[in-house]
């Protein structure tokens, strides 16, 4: 107790006004950098309670703002599969950092141990890492500060890409066990990937030129870093990295990125977009990924998140297929609200695949997805893997093959299930997953954005009182509160050809989204615009 009244003494949490508390959300606690030190601190004593409760398994901690501007940080808890923080767990967190003072603090902390029956004498493990943000410098001096106090061996990663992270938190509790995920370094990471794409290419190769935008952030050194790991002449690997410049904090994700593009519809401005040129952009900390081109005579086209969904069910699917195994395997396909209704359309009739909706946040689709032999997620943002099950990586190994095609099926399928990410959504493993499967369709980006034809959507974001009033269900897409707003949103779409809105509060921000999607881009843009105002 000592130990962490002293040093919690070093790191207060910064009291928000009367009423109002620091909630662990989506994406961890995420806020301005300066507000972060003694949060961090306290997510560590967290942290080192979960590695206890856990049979003293690694727990990892990453220190991240994503797609945020500079001046904000972050910090969320990886369990010891690589996974996202149980659910259960986040309560705990914003207890412990909304402690009013050091002694109440170690008193939740107790009190947590004493409830969750933890033995705080047993061993504790914490490893962690950051992104480029400077201040990221600080806080996991805080965070050690935390695991030092409560007795908690840390490993410092250092700089490392978020999806990094949770590879190396996987890898580090299953070293030596017959599940092994990888060697438990950055090095391991590059050459799991590197060797797993030479076996998924099987002797293809890469259909032109690819520039990569990496934010400014942490993706570009850890991309360029990647490269030198593949023999680029032999899949003719021309990838060009632009936007790395992480020396200068202040134009981290500025004008940039996968964000930028998304929510933009448009190329970033720098390095001047050549036409016809295949581009795609990682977010900040390297989790989200969107691909596009610039057309000579039709402009801007983007291939976002619901497009490589798409694009991965069909390649996985029809493999299973001739891999003899569509019988045996489930495969899954999940969606958030924000999927446009043309891709939903085109796995369920087209693809035949079931698709689930949840609410937003990458914690949800993950663990609908776990329940798919094949479970394949994105979010429309770009942000998603593709699950595989145990049963399914056995069925890979051990199916005999009767001809060369099911042959190559089975191998293709078992270097897909290395070469993608199982952890959670890794801009870097999603892009060679894409570069994977044009090769082998001999597809360009045009041949890809033609499967389909995208609905126009509009999504809007609205400021409103207090977020916390706006009840939703059915995975976010209907609201039950305040009351009579779903009655006039209804009655909104109805006016609308092939249309659907919903709105829903920001689990990152103090606003409210409204996504609405219709036949014509002026109908989408109208029926948004209606729905802001009804819940203004
Ligand atoms: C967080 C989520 C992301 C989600 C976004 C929605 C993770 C790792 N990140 O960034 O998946 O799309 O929040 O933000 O889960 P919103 O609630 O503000 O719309
Ligand atoms: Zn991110």
């Amino acid at each position: 107790d000592q130990a962490i009244l002293a040093a919690s003494a070093k790191h207060p949490v910064v009291p928000l006004e009367k009423g109002r508390f620091y909630t662990y959300g989506t994406a961890g606690f995420r806020m301005k950098a300066d507000l972060l030190d003694g949060i961090t601190f306290r997510v560590g004593l967290l942290a080192s309670l979960r590695s206890r409760k856990q049979n003293s398994r690694a727990i990892g901690v990453m220190v991240t703002a994503s797609h945020n501007p500079a001046a904000d940080n972050g910090v969320k808890i990886v369990d010891p599969l690589g996974d996202m923080l149980e659910q259960e767990w986040e309560h705990y967190a914003t207890a412990l950092v909304n402690a009013p003072s050091d002694e109440k603090l170690v008193e939740v902390y107790n009190r947590l141990a004493v409830d969750l029956k933890i033995d705080l004498k047993a061993p504790a493990k914490v490893v962690y890492g950051r992104d480029t943000r400077p201040s990221g410098h600080t806080l996991v001096a805080a965070l050690a500060d935390a695991l030092d106090a409560t007795n908690t061996e840390a490993v410092d990663f250092k700089i490392l890409t978020t999806p990094q992270l949770h590879y190396l938190v996987r890898a580090t509790n299953s070293e030596g066990t017959p599940l092994a995920y990888g060697t438990p370094s950055e090095t391991g990471y590059y050459e799991k990937l590197a060797e797993a794409f030479g076996r998924a290419m099987r002797g293809r190769k890469i259909n032109g030129p690819l520039v990569v935008d990496c934010a400014n952030g942490v993706g570009g050194p850890k991309l360029q870093e990647f490269l030198k790991y593949i023999p680029k002449e032999k899949y003719n690997l021309d990838v060009t990295v632009v936007n790395d410049d992480v020396l200068r904090p202040e134009i981290l994700n500025l004008e940039c990125g996968a964000d930028f593009v998304k929510t933009r519809q448009r190329a970033p401005p720098n390095p001047k977009p050549q036409p016809g040129v295949r581009s795609c952009s990682l977010d900040g900390d390297a989790d989200r990924l969107i691909y596009y081109w610039v057309d000579p005579d039709s402009g801007f086209v983007m291939l976002d998140g619901d497009r490589i969904s798409s694009l991965a069910a069909s390649f996985i699917g029809d493999l299973v297929e001739t891999a003899g195994l569509r019988d045996e395997l489930r495969i899954g396909v999940v969606q958030t609200a924000y999927a446009n209704g043309a891709s939903t359309t085109y796995i369920t009739q087209h693809l035949k695949l079931p698709v689930i909706c949840t609410p937003t946040g990458v914690k949800h689709l993950h663990h609908v997805a776990q329940g798919y032999d094949i479970g394949v997620y994105f979010e429309a943002n770009g942000h998603g893997t593709v699950l595989f099950s145990p049963d399914a990586l056995q069925a890979f190994r051990k199916t005999q093959p009767q001809s060369p095609a099911q042959k190559e099926a089975l191998d293709t399928l078992a270097a897909l299930a290395d070469l993608i990410n199982q952890t959670v959504g890794d801009a870097i493993s999603d892009m060679l997953m894409v570069e994977v499967i044009l090769a082998h369709k001999k597809w360009t980006l045009r041949d890809w954005a033609m499967t389909y034809t995208d609905l126009p959507n509009r999504l809007v974001r609205v400021e409103v009182g207090n977020k916390d009033l706006f009840e939703t269900t059915d995975a976010e897409r209907r609201l039950l509160r305040p009351e009579g707003a779903q009655e006039e949103i209804d009655q909104a779409v109805k006016k609308y050809k092939d249309a659907r809105a919903f709105a829903r509060a920001s689990g990152t921000e103090n606003a409210c989204r409204v996504y609405a999607e219709a036949a014509t881009r002026s109908e989408a843009n109208e029926l948004a615009e209606r729905v802001a105002r009804i819940i203004e």
